[in-house]
């Protein structure tokens, strides 16, 4: 397994894990932090992989502070930010996008601008009490990007979401739990061991059929009803051949818990 600087990396039965791994700037997205990611992410997708889920958190107080604003030209008039998203963030949303296994991220605190994108970019999003939501990117001067403006109004409304994008303040943990942006909140010292709890519970279930959630969802949010039913046909028509739909309902008639191997 490659040797990162900026993350840690990790898999351990079936369970990938990936840290950002720059807790004096928060976690903050520098070029090489973005860089090692990609390359951790592209590999879970490759055909000798053992992951069957990725756990995304970050090291010390934060999540992730969003972009490196110390780095390169980003308090410079001479910039191309635009350039710079194409570049260096839609690799590794498209490629965490494209997974085919779920995604959980353990938000340990502040998750603002594209580090809220990419807590959110989750399946399950996990976050401790103290942890908060920034769309930080007006208090800079920025819209919303990295995908904020596709996600979050779908997470929250857009009525809450334009507030957040245009107000620029936090959103607690507590609150982000009412609004349906997270599915749980835990106490501080448990967000890593119930982060991991659940995500080692995904990583020995039936990788295709979570796989086929992820697909069906994503594309529910451009199909018709009837467009949205034969898509449902077609992924079923997949999951009844895979070994561990046959182990699931084998399972279920022993009366014995599944033992799913993510074929
Ligand atoms: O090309 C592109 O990259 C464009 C893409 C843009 C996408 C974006 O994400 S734009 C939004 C960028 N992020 C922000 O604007 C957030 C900036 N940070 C903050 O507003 C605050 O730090 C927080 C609200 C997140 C946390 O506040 P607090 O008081 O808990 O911590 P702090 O004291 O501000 O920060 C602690 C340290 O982290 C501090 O360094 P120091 O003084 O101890 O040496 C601070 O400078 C550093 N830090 C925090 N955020 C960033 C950062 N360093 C670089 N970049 C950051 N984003």
């Amino acid at each position: 397994m490659a040797n990162y600087d900026n993350i840690l990396f990790s898999i351990e039965n079936n369970l990938a894990t990936i840290t950002l791994n720059r807790p004096d700037s928060l976690n903050a997205l520098s070029s090489k932090l973005k860089s090692e990611m990609l390359d951790a992410v592209r590999s879970l997708n490759a055909p000798d992989s053992e992951a069957r889920a990725l756990l995304i958190t970050g090291a010390g107080r934060a999540f992730c502070a969003g972009a490196d604003l110390s780095q390169g030209d980003m308090g410079s008039n001479n910039r191309d930010l635009g350039q710079s998203l194409i570049d260096g963030y839609h690799p590794i949303l498209l490629e965490l996008a494209a997974l085919e296994m779920p995604v959980i991220s353990a938000v340990n605190g502040v998750a603002a601008g594209a580090g809220m994108s990419i807590a959110i970019s989750a399946d399950i999003v996990i976050a401790a009490r103290s942890a908060y939501f920034l769309q930080a990117f007006v208090n800079i001067g920025l819209v919303p990007d990295a995908g904020s403006t596709f996600l979050l109004p779908r997470l929250v409304g857009s009525a809450r979401a334009r507030a957040m994008m245009m107000l620029g303040e936090r959103l607690p943990a507590e609150k982000a739990l009412e609004w349906g942006l997270v599915y749980d909140v835990v106490d501080d010292e448990d967000i890593q061991t119930q982060a991991t709890e659940l995500a080692k519970k995904l990583a020995s279930g039936p990788t295709k059929a979570l796989g086929g959630i992820r697909q069906l969802i994503a594309q529910s949010l451009k199909n018709n009803y009837a467009e949205q039913l034969q898509a449902e046909a077609l992924m079923q028509r997949e999951m009844g051949n895979t070994e561990d739909s046959t182990e699931g309902v084998m399972a279920f008639l022993q009366k014995r818990n599944a033992d799913f191997q993510g074929k």
